[in-house]
Formats: structure tokens, C-alpha cells, sequence
């Protein structure tokens, strides 16, 4: 192994794996590994690294092998979705993490997560992989197998002393910004809400022919549980603000139609969703943002979707082209329809009235949930 660089090792060690996605977020010590993932991998370069948990995980729904490569701080933004999200259901993800704060560190910053962090991924059961030494590199096999057949995150903590004799032979030029001009011409009108969540989301189901749908955390789930069970839905019973990421993460690995049923507070606390989203734009994307202008699920209490922030136009900032409001079952369902012939993502802001429908909890594991959704999936 000694005539290859440590970052061709690990591109090696991927392919081996048959790793086809990266979702990346720089650390200054992968310098010359980043390059070398995104000529050998499709990569998505993420903005957070909770929102490529997301991605990745419903790339692997979709059937795809994803790997995130990040700065082990990144690990501190995505405690609650490899939590709630891949250890709840049973999804693999493994991570190379360039572990910051315990070699030869210049930046004080970098201490206290760097030096706490095995003693975080103990506390959180989340399984992790000391790499101190080039020579050390082939234990990422094994915890690429363990994130897989043990479908569970596993953190490879590559320690800089790996690279730190690394030389990148031709620094890669970076591309300068992209001049283009900026319009948004748009007036959006929001009317006061005439139904309910669980009215929209009926209306939604009713033309749902085999979509993949992906819904909402909380109440958003229960409700189209309780309206239209079908394998191909994927209820979300934790990871808030993940809907749309994971409905993105499944379009990059199939063809069917993804519809999000995602919420304002969820797309307020991770508007990266919409971000990747526009970038990526793949076209069998729907997120209908199911707006009752509160977070409904936990009692209604207001959010900026409310009185100040206007959905439509966050999405439409973020990049993303063709979108509409709604105010009734039917807007919805004809917005829905002409939306889904765009050549690029599509966004609904679904206006409705901050009313849960009393419906019982989902009565599956979410083991079960992810299981039958993938086996539709491949049907
Ligand atoms: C990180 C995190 N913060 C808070 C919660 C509690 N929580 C669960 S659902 C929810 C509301 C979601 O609101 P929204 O996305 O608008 O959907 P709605 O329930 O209104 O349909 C909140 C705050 C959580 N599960 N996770």
C-alpha cells in the first residue's frame, strides 16, 4: 500500500465498497482528499452536515451505498438525526471524519468537541474507529462493513498525524463565482386558511397514484397514516427538518416521483434543505410545505410562517423555480399536477388551518416502516 497516497487508499477503499454517493463539508486537513472524491464519486457538497444525513439516508432508501466525509465538528450538528433518524430505523451511514482538536492543533476552538468527542459517540452508542496512522487505513474497511450489515452510523476519527505528510501535486483551481443575474419576480398573496392539514393531505393522497411519499415528523404522518397507509410512505417520527433532505436524498437514487409532505417550522429550522435541493434540482421532486403557520405537532405554537416569513419566496430565493401557493383541496391537487411537469423541483406552500385531526399513533416499528418501504421501492 505504500507506493498510494492515504487519500487514494480511501478512495480505493470506497470503491471497494461500492460507495456511488459523498456528501462532503471541507476540513483544511482534506485538502487532498476532497479533490480525489469528487472525480471518484458522485458528491454533493453540503452546507450542513445534519442536512446530508438526511440526503444519505434516503439515498440508501432509495438503494444507493452513500459516505459522508466531513470535519469532525460537523459531527456536533448531526447528534440528534443519527440518532432519531439511522439508529431509530436502522439506517447505515458511514462517516470519515477528519478528527480535529487532539494533534498538533493550532486553533483553541477545535478542543473541546475534538478531545470530548469519543466520550460523546460512547454516551450516544454510536460506533467509532480510531485511524491514527497511514498503516491504520484499512481498519475503514471494517467499519465501512459495520455501518452496512449492522445498518448503524460508524464513524471512521482520522487523526491528522494520517495526512500530515500529504502533498497534493497540482493544487486544484477554484472556480470563481458565476456571474449571472438575480430576478425574482414574484407576488405572493397568502389568503386566510379555509381547511385543514388533514383535509390537504387528503386531497393530496386521493391523486397519488406511485409516488414515493415522505412525510412530516409528529401530526403530518399520523394524519396520512390514518388517511392512506401504502408501503411507499415513509413516516418521519423524528429528525425535524430532514423531510425534504431525505426526499431529495431518494430522487438521487431512483426515478419514481418524490413527493415531501414537509411543515413551516421543520423548513424553518433547516432551510439547507432547500438549498441542496435547488442545487441538485432534480425534476421527480415535489415538497408540498404543508403551512399551518405554527408547529402544529406540538400545540400549535406560532412560527415565522405565520406573520412574517413567506414560504414561497424562501423556496424561490433558495433557487428552486416552479412554485405555487394553495389555499384548497383542489388548488392543491391542480397546482400538484401541472407542478409535477416542470423540468425542475417543484414547492407548494399549502396554506391551512392550525388544526391537528384526532388520530392515533402509527402502530408499526419504525424498523418496519423502513423495511417495507424499501422492499416497495425495489418492487
Ligand atoms: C430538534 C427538535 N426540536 C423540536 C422538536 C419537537 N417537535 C416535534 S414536531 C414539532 C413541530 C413541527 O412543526 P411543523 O414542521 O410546522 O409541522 P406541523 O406539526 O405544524 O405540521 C416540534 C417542534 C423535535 N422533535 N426536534
Amino acid at each position: 500500500m505504500n507506493d498510494i497516497s492515504p487519500e487514494e487508499r480511501i478512495v480505493e477503499i470506497l470503491k471497494t465498497h461500492g460507495i456511488d454517493l459523498a456528501a462532503t463539508l471541507p476540513c483544511d486537513r482534506m485538502k487532498c482528499l476532497l479533490p480525489l472524491i469528487e472525480t471518484n464519486f458522485r458528491t454533493v457538497q453540503m452546507t450542513r452536515e445534519e442536512n446530508g444525513v438526511g440526503i444519505c439516508a434516503g439515498h440508501y432508501l432509495g438503494g444507493g451505498r452513500p459516505v459522508m466525509v466531513i470535519q469532525s465538528t460537523g459531527l456536533g450538528n448531526m447528534f440528534n438525526a443519527l440518532l432519531s433518524l439511522n439508529s431509530t430505523y436502522g439506517i447505515p451511514l458511514p462517516i470519515i471524519a477528519s478528527w480535529r482538536g487532539v494533534y498538533k492543533e493550532g486553533i483553541p476552538a477545535q478542543l473541546p468537541l475534538g478531545i470530548g468527542l469519543p466520550g460523546m459517540l460512547e454516551a450516544a452508542d454510536i460506533e467509532y474507529t480510531i485511524i491514527d496512522t497511514p498503516f491504520r487505513l484499512g481498519l475503514l474497511d471494517a467499519a465501512i462493513i459495520d455501518a452496512f450489515e449492522n445498518r448503524r452510523p460508524h464513524v471512521a476519527l482520522i487523526q491528522p498525524s494520517v495526512w500530515e505528510m500529504s502533498s497534493c501535486a497540482l493544487p486544484p483551481s477554484p472556480k470563481t463565482i458565476v456571474s449571472r443575474t438575480c430576478q425574482l419576480e414574484l407576488n405572493t398573496h397568502t389568503q386566510a386558511p379555509t381547511i385543514s392539514r388533514y383535509q390537504a393531505i387528503r386531497s393530496l393522497a386521493a391523486v397519488l397514484d406511485d409516488e414515493i411519499v415522505v412525510s412530516n415528523i409528529g401530526v403530518p404522518s399520523k394524519e396520512l397514516y390514518n388517511i392512506m397507509d401504502r408501503d411507499l410512505n415513509f413516516y418521519m417520527l423524528g429528525s425535524m427538518g430532514l423531510a425534504s433532505a431525505i426526499g431529495l436524498g431518494l430522487t438521487m437514487a431512483q426515478h419514481r416521483h418524490v413527493v415531501v409532505i414537509d411543515g413551516d417550522g421543520s423548513l424553518l429550522m433547516n432551510p439547507n434543505a432547500l438549498t441542496q435541493i435547488a442545487v441538485q434540482s432534480p425534476p421527480n421532486l415535489t415538497v408540498v410545505a404543508v403551512n399551518n403557520g405554527a408547529y402544529g405537532s406540538t400545540g400549535n405554537q406560532e412560527t415565522a410562517a405565520c406573520t412574517s416569513t413567506d414560504l414561497e419566496l424562501m423556496a424561490r430565493g433558495h433557487g428552486m423555480q416552479y412554485s405555487a401557493k394553495a389555499h384548497t383541496g383542489d388548488e392543491l391537487v391542480a397546482v400538484f399536477h401541472q407542478l409535477k411537469e416542470a423540468p425542475g423541483p417543484a414547492f407548494i406552500d399549502m396554506v391551512v388551518m392550525p388544526i391537528n385531526e384526532a388520530v392515533g399513533d402509527i402502530p408499526l416499528t419504525p424498523v418496519e416502516i423502513k423495511d417495507r418501504f424499501i422492499g416497495a421501492i425495489k418492487d
